[in-house]
């Protein structure tokens, strides 16, 4: 990226970050929410703009791995079917693959591997204003896609997790499928070369590098392709989506 586009890029998400922070008072009245959902799509027009869609994020070097990778959210799911699959090392552990896909698919982590594996060191980048940077192994996504073969009409890929947060309400989370096929887009197994920590998301988790911590869903136990995600969940996309966080989280 040259200087001046780096600047243009810094200044634009910088005013759009303003506009939002900026919108909490009248965020309570019909307009407010309005004023919200227009820039939120403003930022995502202008970061798809200025970040092609097939730029990479930042890769780094062993030397700068974060010593703990802290867990963070939900970090050992208490759900029964969870519970059962972790007593037994996961062995029994099977992805589901369905919705507008034309082979709906079962897939052990063995199965997952065998259609490709990539490696990288990244940097994540949590809400709540802590980063991290580990090392993750996994699937691109494309591969799998790739496998099951999307059907026409296909546009978001949804996440369904085998965590509760809160009470009784499933975590899930949702990417389109451009960014679903980004070459940094992992369903991760290993995190810093050992199988993923059950506080990381064990199995395995969604790595998605050009969004922020949330969107990586962990323990995921079911993935859905679909054409809108109006019906699922609160029909934002994603569980924090449904508690008022942005649906395009880039960073
Ligand atoms: N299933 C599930 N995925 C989740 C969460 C969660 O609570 N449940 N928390 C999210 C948040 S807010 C962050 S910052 C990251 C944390 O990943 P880590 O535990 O590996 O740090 O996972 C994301 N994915
Ligand atoms: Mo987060």
């Amino acid at each position: 990226m040259t200087d001046r586009r780096g600047f243009m890029r810094k200044t634009l998400l910088a005013l759009g970050g303003a506009a939002l922070a900026g919108c909490d008072r009248i965020s309570e009245s019909d307009t407010g929410t309005r004023v919200l959902e227009s820039a939120e799509a403003v930022t995502r027009r202008v970061q798809r703009f200025l970040s092609p869609s097939r730029a990479l994020a930042k890769e780094y070097t062993e030397a700068d791995i974060s010593a703990v990778f802290k867990p963070n959210g939900s970090t050992m799911p208490d759900t029964p079917v969870y519970q059962a699959l972790l007593r037994n090392g996961f062995a029994d552990y099977r992805l589901e693959v369905d919705g507008l896909v034309d082979r709906p698919a079962r897939l052990s982590i063995d199965e997952l591997k065998a259609l490709g594996t990539r490696t990288q060191i990244t940097r994540h980048d949590c809400v709540e204003g802590w980063s991290a940077i580990g090392k993750w192994t996994g699937t691109p996504l494309s591969a799998l896609l790739d496998h099951v073969g999307a059907k026409d009409g296909a546009r978001y890929v949804v996440f369904h997790c085998f965590d509760n947060y809160e009470a009784d309400t499933p975590y899930y989370e949702s990417i389109d499928l451009d960014e679903a096929r980004h070459p940094q887009t992992l369903l991760a197994y290993a995190l810093n070369g050992a199988s993923l920590p059950v506080g990381n998301g064990a199995p395995l988790r969604l790595r998605v590098e050009r969004q922020l911590g949330y969107k990586h869903a962990k323990y995921l136990r079911r993935i859905e392709v679909v054409a809108s995600f109006a019906d699922i969940g609160e029909g934002n996309g994603g569980y924090w989506e449904d508690n008022g966080y942005e649906w395009y989280a880039g960073i």
